[in-house]
């Protein structure tokens, strides 16, 4: 081949590559939310829903919260598992000379009676009161939630990404999607006076189609989908750190972003120990209205993960469900709940979630509740030093005031 032929080659492979990521990933991306239309008319949050009367005051709301859940069981998310007693089998202190200086951290292994166990990496700061706790998911497995790879924390115990396994595409997740995308940024958060407590979901049901498929047949109840698995892995964590001393069982917090986003919103729908929910770029299946037709559609998501719902989420591509995601964060009511988003991720809706954090406002009114927060970074899809200052913030003004 030519020089010519060679050079036009690689010329034309890079000019690809630079409008993939302009228009995939990069600035033109963009989010358009002006010229987004808000569905208007919303499911009631308050008004008749199903053969429900509307409600007025707070006792009835307790009757309406089982009825929206139970709908969103049914229609979205699939059947919550049952609770199971959770058990705490092993717990390991790990060496702060192997994790980078970080003092406080073990790793503890939790088995569920019944059968499936999964790891939990625990950081809690040295404190003369109980601490609240932050408890989030990570997308690598806990032992790539810290860039030294300590061999003393367990990898995944099933099918995880193969980007995953080394430290070599670590950089490039960061480029991509942030510096915190791995792990959270565990000294800015001790440090702040915040656990935190991090568990990989696909040690139970794990985050590709077959091993999903097969882990949730193996589940007690009905159509449950991945992300109401992940949720009641939240429920799970907080049985055994509600015995732990050194944590406040009143401040312990449901962190997630994009697909754990939706199943932090999902845990602190279903379980109200949960204090606060942190949910950052949520999109569909989230915090944003399935009926605000922009951004990733029913279609492609359920498409690309079908096992994350339940398989009548599916037949909502063309028609409006019967409950949407405002309901949702109204379920969270009347507890502190924070929403972010970048202004380039398009993709997962911001003006549709905005619009559904409006929706539930009626709720968090009803119940004489301080309404929730939203913020918008600039920036893309990912977690950001910001997206963590944002959150540490918000807790700060509903957290630690006691
Ligand atoms: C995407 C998915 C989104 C979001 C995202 C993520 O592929 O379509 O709904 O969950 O993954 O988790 O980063």
């Amino acid at each position: 081949m030519s020089i010519l032929a060679r050079s036009l080659i690689t010329g034309l492979t890079l000019l690809g590559l630079a409008a993939f990521w302009l228009f995939s990933v990069g600035p033109y991306r963009r989010l358009d939310v002006a010229g987004e239309a808000i569905p208007r008319a919303l499911p009631p949050v308050l008004g008749p829903f199903e053969a429900e009367p509307a409600i007025t005051d707070q006792n009835q709301w307790r009757r309406r919260r089982a009825t929206l859940l139970d709908a969103f069981e049914r229609d979205t998310y699939g059947r919550l598992p049952a609770a199971r007693p959770a058990r705490i089998v092993s717990v390991s202190p790990i060496s702060p000379q192997d994790i980078g200086g970080l003092r406080g951290a073990e790793q503890t292994e939790i088995a569920l009676r019944g059968g499936g166990r999964f790891n939990l990496v625990l950081v809690v700061p040295n404190a003369r009161v109980p601490t609240p706790v932050i408890i989030l998911q990570n997308y690598c497995g806990n032992r790539a939630a810290f860039p030294e790879r300590p061999e003393a924390i367990a990898t995944p115990l099933h099918y995880y990404p193969f980007n995953c396994h080394s430290g070599f595409f670590r950089p490039i997740h960061q480029l991509i999607f942030g510096p915190w995308i791995d792990g959270p940024p565990f000294e800015r958060i001790t440090r702040r006076g915040y656990a935190v407590a991090i568990f990989y979901g696909g040690d139970l049901v794990p985050d590709r189609r077959a091993d999903a498929e097969a882990a949730l047949a193996g589940m007690d109840r009905r159509d449950t989908g991945a992300i109401a698995a992940w949720a009641w892995m939240y429920s799970r964590i907080i049985d055994v750190l509600s015995a732990d001393r050194r944590l406040d069982p009143h401040r312990m917090i449901a962190w997630g972003q994009s697909r754990y986003g939706k199943a932090a919103l999902l845990a602190g729908a279903a379980d109200e120990r949960i204090f606060a929910v942190v949910a950052l770029q949520s999109g569909r299946g989230g915090d944003a209205l399935t009926r605000h037709r922009a951004g990733e559609s029913v279609g492609a998501i359920t498409q690309a993960f079908p096992y994350w719902f339940s398989p009548r989420f599916r037949t909502f591509i063309e028609r409006d469900p019967p409950i949407d995601q405002h309901q949702l964060l109204a379920l969270i009511a009347p507890r502190p709940l924070l929403l972010g988003y970048a202004r380039r991720d398009g993709w997962a809706d911001p003006a549709g979630a905005i619009a559904a954090l409006r929706g539930a406002e009626p709720v968090y009114d009803l119940l004489h509740a301080p309404r929730p927060q939203f913020f918008m970074r600039d920036g893309r899809h990912g977690v950001t030093t910001q997206d963590w200052d944002e959150t540490l913030d918000f807790l700060d003004r509903v957290a630690l005031p006691r």
